[in-house]
């Protein structure tokens, strides 16, 4: 079974031999015991063969156990150990302060039998010592529980003499952090106990629940039934058995309890949260009920040897890394944790590692380690959570949703762009400019939010441009911010108004003056200068609105004055541009009184004079009007 010479120890060891010898009856029990007999040579020759005592220490160089030859994440786990070693124990009880007597006893009530005398103090021999914890050679401290194992200088931890029930002595062991444990052993250097229980906690001392009772009377101390079977509707029960508990051997006697001994999911251990569960703890309570006695304890001179003495507390297992970590090592705080890998991380690597929420964490099985995964956020956050929603709707292959996109990017990939901003398609989807922002014009555009694939802004009635900032065909910009582009007027077609000449007629020849002489002032009723404003349309009338700047010469019978008046010309006349005006410009009018009627203002025709206006001209009419008051026209 063990290969090298670790196996010494225990081949070695007269009770193995005994016991393998004396339990044949109980196959389960004996083929339990080998299983941890395996374990523990192993353990041994791990621990003993001098290379390396320290169970944590880094051994692991590339190849990473976590990962296959092909960088595909796949189960791993810490290397089995006996996690008490070197560790702690607290023991409630030890001898030597003061200093007493004890005595050890030697030979058995077999021997004895053999011998053909009954059971008789008389075939036993008492040594006696004095366990004193002021000289090194006689003491008995807790540290002697965890120490090296050496069969050839077997070191005990001893109670004081007769602590007997209903007072009892505890050993508490804290391992540090969550371990998977396969058995826990007690070795003992005086009678094994009559009445024990192993307790476990997962909680680090605050609560305990019991792993094991021995007893040779499981009903009448504990009341449970001896050696209950174990079914899978109760296999985080803990049992009682009355094995182990018997007073021979005198000496050497060994408590072993294997977590997973008779308890039916242990073959399907992966798919058993319950036994996960069981297996799990944190710290190991092993507490002393009754000594067991050879009946003569009512003499106060037996009582010296009676007590509690154990040579060797191991505990085996591996460090809880729920598949997830080939080993355990020590934070900087000096505590245990494991060396987290597959994007898991906690003490017991339990949870997904920041950002790799993408899917549930869960235990790596043999079959998949079920790495967690980073969640999609195509480089633009660093946050992100689980949503189960999301991850069932996805028939479970992914729940992460970003958070804080950046990057003006939006969504729970982060995979388009926030409103406000467009793709920019010549770059990748994971680049820092992905996303453009639209800049739509604050006049031009109805909005601030673009098509998110071509940036086009959504424009007002007669705006155009990606970014809405110009006018279309056809339309010309105005001063309202309600609407900026409004149609150009396309003149007086446009206009439904009568059309002249109408058919079959001509234009008549324009008759207004080119020239500014004085000739043609002194035969004109009026003479001004005038800029037109606006215009409308009054049937076959268009009635102008002007503003008289000078009045150089007025009729007396013409009713005229500065500043704005009405000015009327026939549609007809206007089409035929005689006269021809534009609004918005200054012009120089002359005519006759007597076309104008009985309108106010004045009435422009075919032989009216209408000039834009030139500023040389003042000076010159001034002369004319000066000449007229002189008589001189
Ligand atoms: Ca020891």
């Amino acid at each position: 079974m063990c290969p090298e010479g670790g196996c010494v120890y225990v081949n070695s060891d007269p009770f193995r031999v005994k016991m393998a010898s004396c339990r044949l009856s109980g196959g389960l029990l004996v083929a339990g015991v080998l299983v941890w007999a395996v374990q523990l040579c192993c353990l041994v020759r791990q621990t003993s063969g001098g290379f390396d005592l320290n169970m944590f220490a880094a051994q692991q160089s590339p190849p990473d156990p976590c990962y296959d030859e092909n960088g595909k994440p796949r189960r791993c786990i810490p290397d089995f150990v006996n996690a008490a070693f070197g560790k702690e124990v607290k023991a409630s009880s030890t001898c030597g302060t003061p200093a007493s007597r004890y005595c050890t006893l030697t030979g058995n009530s077999a021997d004895a039998a053999a011998a053909g005398g009954g059971e008789s103090s008389a075939e036993r021999a008492r040594v006696c010592h004095v366990c004193d914890s002021t000289v090194p050679k006689r003491q008995h401290p807790p540290s002697y529980l965890t120490d090296l194992h050496n069969p050839n200088n077997v070191t005990c931890w001893q109670s004081e003499p007769y602590i007997q029930y209903p007072t009892n002595v505890t050993l508490m062991l804290s391992l540090g952090k969550k371990f998977e444990l396969t058995y826990v052993t007690l070795q003992f250097c005086s009678l094994r106990p009559e009445s024990m229980i192993i307790y476990k906690s997962m909680d680090y001392g605050k609560s305990w629940v019991p792993y094991q009772f021995y007893s040779t009377q499981c009903k009448k101390t504990y009341q449970k039934p001896n050696r209950a079977l174990i079914t899978r509707a109760n296999e985080q029960e803990a049992i009682c058995t009355d094995a182990h508990s018997d007073i021979e051997p005198l000496t050497g006697g060994r408590v072993a309890f294997s977590t997973l001994e008779g308890r039916p999911s242990a073959f399907n251990f992966d798919n058993s949260p319950v036994l996960q569960d069981w297996v799990t703890a944190t710290d190991i309570k092993v507490v002393f009920n009754r000594l067991n006695t050879l009946g003569d304890e009512a003499e106060e001179a037996s009582r010296d040897s009676y007590y509690y003495a154990v040579s060797d507390f191991a505990v085996g297992g591996r460090c809880k890394c729920n598949g997830h970590a080939s080993k355990c090592v020590h934070d900087r705080e000096g505590r245990l944790a494991c060396d987290c890998k597959h994007n898991t991380a906690g003490d017991e690597c339990d949870h997904c590692k920041p950002f790799h929420y993408d899917r549930p964490w869960q235990r790596a099985t043999a079959r998949d380690a079920n790495e967690c995964i980073a969640c999609n956020c195509n480089l633009h956050a660093r946050r992100c959570r689980f949503n189960m929603e999301l991850y069932k709707l996805s028939g479970r292959k992914g729940g992460g949703v970003c958070l804080n996109c950046r990057h003006n990017t939006a969504g729970r990939h982060c995979h388009y762009c926030k409103e406000g901003f467009y793709r920019d398609e010549s770059k990748p989807i994971t680049h820092r400019k992905a996303c453009k922002a639209c800049d739509c014009h604050l006049v031009g555009a109805s909005g601030k939010t673009c098509n998110q694939t071509t940036g086009q802004c959504p424009c007002k009635d007669g705006v155009t441009g990606l970014t809405c900032n110009r006018c279309a065909k056809g339309f010309q910009q105005s001063r309202s911010p309600v609407a900026p582009c409004i149609k150009i007027p396309r003149g007086p077609t446009s206009v439904p108004s009568p059309v002249y000449p109408k058919p079959g007629e001509r234009c008549p020849e324009c008759q207004g003056a080119k020239k500014v002489n004085r000739k043609n002032y002194c035969k004109s009723g009026y003479v001004i200068m005038c800029s037109i404003m606006s215009r409308e349309i009054l049937g076959e009338w268009t009635k102008f609105t002007i503003n008289v700047g000078t009045i150089f010469k007025r009729e007396q019978s013409l009713k005229l004055r500065r500043g704005d008046q009405y000015m009327y010309v026939r549609q007809s006349d206007l089409q035929c541009k005689c006269p021809k005006l534009r609004l918005g410009r200054k012009y120089l009018l002359m005519g006759s009184v007597d076309s104008n009627n009985n309108r106010e203002g004045l009435t422009l025709d075919y032989r009216s004079t209408a000039i834009p206006w030139r500023n040389r001209w003042g000076k010159r009419l001034r002369r004319h009007q000066r000449r007229q008051k002189d008589g001189k026209c």
